[in-house]
């Protein structure tokens, strides 16, 4: 078993849970924020079977795309010695993933 650890941008979230549970795969959201820009974006935590990793990182991929964010100048280092007076173009993901070994798995 294996544990999808998802960053996607919030734009995304709607439709990628829409497509997770059509495929019956089980997840968790959280609210999150990104350490850079400090914008929100949604978190998923999605805990699958080994045989199912690929089916899932599809459907992450098919419902979420990359986007241009203008990072403001306090959000770019957020001290004086690093402020720019310009906004800085970011590229932001598509999603950020995670796969990760689950040892142990229980539901209570
Ligand atoms: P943020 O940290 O707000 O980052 C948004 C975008 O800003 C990033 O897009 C990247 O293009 C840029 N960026 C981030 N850190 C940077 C830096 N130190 N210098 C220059 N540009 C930087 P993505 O890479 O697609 O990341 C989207 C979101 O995914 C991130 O939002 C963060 O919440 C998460 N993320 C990305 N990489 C991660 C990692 N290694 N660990 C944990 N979370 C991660």
């Amino acid at each position: 078993m294996k544990m999808i650890v998802a960053v996607v941008q919030d734009q995304d979230s709607a439709k990628l849970s829409q497509s997770l549970v059509k495929a019956g795969v089980k997840a968790t959201k959280l609210a999150s924020t990104g350490g850079f820009l400090r914008s929100g974006n949604t978190t998923y935590l999605i805990g699958v079977e080994d045989d199912r990793v690929g089916e899932v990182l599809r459907i992450i991929k098919a419902n979420c795309q990359a986007r241009e964010q203008l990072a403001n100048p306090m959000q770019v280092g957020g001290h004086a010695e690093s402020f720019m007076p310009y906004p800085v173009k970011v590229e932001v993901g598509g999603a950020t993933v995670f796969v990760l070994p689950i040892e142990q798995f229980h539901q209570f």
